[in-house]
């Protein structure tokens, strides 16, 4: 299962149409379109909404990555069910203290909190879904913090034994050595799950044939396409000295207005204006 990143409704709707089998609701990329730091700056309500609006647009799953859960085992119990009814499937949540530190950063904050800790997170978690099929997975951020694998293997099997449905392993080593390790010590039950933006050269064909591995959450690349994409033509504008140029590089209105769901409301409008 492969899912992409998105930071708003239209992004969603780009990746289900290109056809990732779920949604990322990257705690990164809202923060970016946001233009602020991915540290816990934005507030849960934000997260929520944005997660609510992309679930009322597309079919697919969506993957909510909810941080350190917003506080402590109270905080995790209150946000769930209210993950749960904004229509997401699953939830992420990271083992680091709040307020966390983005994880791909040189020289990030990372500190995470104790096992136990984070067990009752998960518990809490698990307890608060009210659909059994609703996902909790629990993210080690071990290899982030420079703990080492051994720390990452007795936090991932002790998240196991909290009830995660599955680990997310995360590493922004910029080889896939030090995931491949994990892999392979792994002897747990629950499915791994990957984000590969620091080891993009892992495909998807590799991955497969590791066997261990459930879900692959492609974490940024809609935020990363939008912002190269905008770059280039705000510039070709400055520089054509207009629109001329680039118009016909780019999407069509009627495009654009076709992805907003007009055919929908046309329907409406046939059925009920009066
Ligand atoms: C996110 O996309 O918000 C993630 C993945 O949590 S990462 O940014 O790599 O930590
Ligand atoms: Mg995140």
């Amino acid at each position: 299962m492969h899912a992409m990143s998105a930071h708003n409704p239209m992004a969603a709707r780009l990746a289900a149409d290109a056809g990732f089998d779920a949604i990322w609701g990257s705690g990164f990329e809202l923060s970016a379109s946001y233009a602020v730091p991915d540290a816990s700056i934005l507030s849960a309500s934000q997260h929520l909404d944005m997660m609510r609006a992309i679930a009322a647009t597309v079919d697919v799953p969506v993957i909510a990555d909810i941080d350190t859960g917003f506080g402590n085992a109270i905080n995790v119990s209150y946000m769930v069910p209210q993950y749960e009814a904004a229509g997401v499937s699953a939830v992420v949540m990271e083992d680091k203290t709040f307020p966390k530190d983005t994880s791909l950063r040189a020289n990030g904050r990372q500190e995470l909190v104790r096992v136990q800790e984070f067990q009752g997170k998960i518990e809490a978690a698990c307890a608060a879904r009210r659909d059994p099929d609703f996902c909790v997975i629990a993210r080690t951020e071990a290899l982030i913090a420079g703990l080492g694998q051994q720390e990452a293997l007795d936090r991932a099997h002790a998240y196991e034994a909290a009830g995660a449905d599955a680990i997310l392993i995360h590493s922004k080593q910029n080889t896939p050595d030090e995931i491949l390790s994990f892999i392979a010590a792994w002897q747990g039950r629950a499915p791994l799950v990957l984000v590969p933006t620091a080891y993009p050269q892992l495909r998807e064909s590799d991955i497969q044939a590791l066997g261990k591995v459930g879900l692959v959450i492609y974490g940024n690349h809609a935020i990363r396409a939008a912002v190269g994409a905008m770059r280039d033509v705000f510039a070709r504008i400055r520089s054509d000295g207009g629109i001329h140029a680039v118009d016909a590089d780019l999407p069509s209105v009627k495009e654009i207005i076709a992805l907003q769901g007009d055919a929908d409301m046309r329907e409406l409008e046939r059925r009920y204006l009066k």
